[in-house]
């Protein structure tokens, strides 16, 4: 599912974050250490190589909300965005924390000149952020977000899963 929004594409799709070879840019949903782990984290090491945690090696820790920028090695993308998402019941308040990491991205890629970028679902995983709350903040942050964009023309939610997906889509639909 695909709309424009104030010039920007918001696309929700199935897939999975380390394969979207024709976006610039995508997002971690990174441990504070900025370490491989499992999920998001895990899947963008693996592709990216070793170098990545290299790079990424001095620019931790990093706060809930934070996001840092580095280049994508192994990767068919240029850069990838680390952000560190809220886990849920601790990181307070969770959905301000939640959108800043969604905000924070988005302005590295405007700084970036990234034209096209990639998000996972931040926080749905094993930091236990509910679903489709986390979406109703994700996709309410970026249509916050969209009308102050120079550079990023497409915007696009990777979900791994069929419920997420679906999930994502009505959130989306009930928005506009
Ligand atoms: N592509 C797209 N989405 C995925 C993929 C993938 N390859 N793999 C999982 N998901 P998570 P978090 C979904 O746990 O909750 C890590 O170990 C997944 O189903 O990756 O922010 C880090 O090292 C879920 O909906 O991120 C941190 O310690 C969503 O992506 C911690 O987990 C996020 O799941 C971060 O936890």
């Amino acid at each position: 599912m695909k709309l424009n929004l104030f010039g920007v594409e918001v696309e929700v799709v199935q897939g999975d974050i380390a394969f979207q070879p024709d976006v610039d840019a995508v997002v971690n949903a990174a441990n504070a250490y900025l370490r491989p782990g499992g999920g998001v984290a895990g899947a963008i090491h693996r592709a990216a190589g070793t170098g990545l945690e290299e790079e990424c090696r001095p620019l931790a820790p990093i706060k809930p909300g934070e996001a840092v920028i580095t280049g994508g090695h192994n990767l068919p993308n240029k850069y990838v965005i680390h952000c560190l998402g809220p886990i849920y019941g601790i990181d307070e308040p969770a959905d301000e924390l939640l959108a800043l990491c969604y905000r924070n991205a988005l302005k590295l890629a405007e700084e970036n000149e990234i034209v096209s970028i990639a998000f996972p679902a931040i926080s749905t995983g094993v930091f236990g952020y509910p679903l489709e709350k986390a979406a109703r903040v994700a996709l309410k942050t970026v249509k916050e977000t969209v009308p102050g964009l120079k550079k990023v023309k497409l915007i696009r939610f990777v979900l791994f899963d069929k419920k997420a997906f679906e999930v994502h889509k009505k959130v989306l639909q009930d928005l506009i």
